[in-house]
């Protein structure tokens, strides 16, 4: 579906890509390219909105957050027009001071120090899952490494450290899969992902309430913020709602995509399986080349200029994170998975003050989960043609059966 097109401002290059369309999503990169060869600013009649798809404009514009505010929006739909999909999120889709103060809270929650404190947890569970698999595997399951590793995972480690209960994780993934096809069109895709919206988001919305969270988890001590008088006792379950939200469905696919690049370059994965110590690199390289985050929006707060495009107040502008992340102009063979790149400045989790303030966490459990396969599998081979589950702005996979050749 598109909107009535709006007509094109005078010296933008044109593109005329829908970056939602089906094709488009299973298969981004040539037109990733179309976009970043037009130029750093496009204008995008199919939307009526600005582009940035070189990794300079896209830089530019994350880390200009007065001039490309995160409150109206940081999907398509502009909230000071329509309405918001959900209650606003009280970091996400919110601009400093308020932001400042949210942002403050989550980062000491989600710390290096509290990784250093979940680490052998996260590591022991990764070992004894990829022990699991493989007994599975022997005793002749077939092995979906979307299922059984990229979902199983995180909605084991996850949860649990935010302190959520067993009963239901499921919903974890279906209210992900809404509110990411949500920063998108109210196309098809985002109608039957939001068909069970009201009981998904009763069960999210319960289980941010005090009582249905542990002790010691991170939902916890975003409450405890709120006893010391940091946020308010109305605020806190929006946090906590932002745990649920943000720290699920992401790191389901980044593990997913990495599986699959991995799969797809067994020389890659020989490396890894050589040098254990790659695992970091090689989910850091996987980022870049798949980045889970395709998409995400601003808006303009005022008339402004970008890399010589005049951008009037109010204006949408997507960032194609994963084009950025494909950018020759940045990266040399920016087409090659390469383990050992170090792509430092790869944007899969953004730039600026919006910087996905858990990649912490999201790059333990990356890490552990490749180390432990590396330890005990040499070859993961594909048994069939992977599935996708497209997605308004996930990369996204829908199952991948494989065989795990232990070593
Ligand atoms: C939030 C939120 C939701 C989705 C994504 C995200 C990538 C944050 O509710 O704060 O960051």
């Amino acid at each position: 579906m598109t909107t009535a097109t709006v007509e094109a401002p005078a010296g933008v290059p044109v593109v005329d890509i829908d970056p939602f369309d089906s094709n488009f999503l299973t298969s981004p990169y040539e037109d990733h390219k179309r976009l970043r060869d037009a130029g750093p600013v496009v204008w995008m009649p199919a939307y009526g909105i600005y582009g940035a798809a070189q990794h300079v404009s896209v830089h530019a514009v994350l880390n200009d957050h007065a001039t490309f505010i995160s409150g109206a929006g940081v999907g398509l739909a502009n909230f000071n027009k329509e309405e918001p999909f959900r209650p606003k999120s009280l970091i996400l889709e919110a601009d400093p001071p308020s932001h400042t103060k949210a942002r403050a809270i989550l980062a000491r929650i989600l710390s290096p120090k509290t990784v250093m404190q979940i680490r052998a947890r996260f590591t022991a569970e990764a070992e004894s899952l990829v022990e699991q698999l493989l007994e599975r595997q022997a005793a002749g399951e077939t092995i979906d490494a979307v299922k059984h590793i990229g979902e199983a995972y995180p909605l084991k480690v996850f949860p649990d450290a935010v302190g959520v209960g067993n009963e239901g994780r499921e919903n974890l993934l279906l209210y992900g899969d809404m509110i990411f096809n949500a920063f998108g069109p109210r196309n098809e895709r985002l109608r039957k992902a939001a068909e069970r919206v009201e009981p998904v988001t009763a069960w999210i919305m319960a289980h941010c309430a005090r009582e249905n969270l542990s002790k010691d988890g991170f939902g916890e001590q975003i409450w405890r913020a709120a006893d010391a008088g940091e946020i308010s006792p109305a605020e806190a379950p929006m946090l906590v709602r932002s745990f649920l939200s943000a720290g699920v469905d992401t790191t389901v696919n980044g593990i997913g995509n990495a599986l699959l690049c991995l799969a797809r370059h067994p020389d890659q994965y020989d490396q890894l399986h050589a040098d254990h110590s790659l695992a970091r690199p090689a989910f850091e390289e996987s980022l870049r080349f798949e980045s889970t985050v395709q998409t995400f929006f601003r808006t303009a707060s005022r008339d402004t200029e970008l890399m010589g495009v005049l951008i009037p107040q109010d204006s949408k502008i997507v960032t194609f994170l994963a084009a950025a992340n494909r950018d020759e102009r940045q990266w040399p063979n920016a087409d090659k998975y390469d383990i050992q790149r170090r792509p430092a400045g790869h944007m899969a989790f953004g730039s600026g003050i919006h910087g996905c303030v858990g990649q912490v966490v999201a790059r333990l459990e990356g890490e552990v989960v490749l180390t432990a396969l590396a330890k005990r599998v040499k070859r993961i081979e594909l048994l069939e043609e992977p599935k996708r589950r497209l997605n308004n702005t996930l990369r996204a996979l829908a199952s991948m059966p494989v065989r795990l050749v232990p070593v």
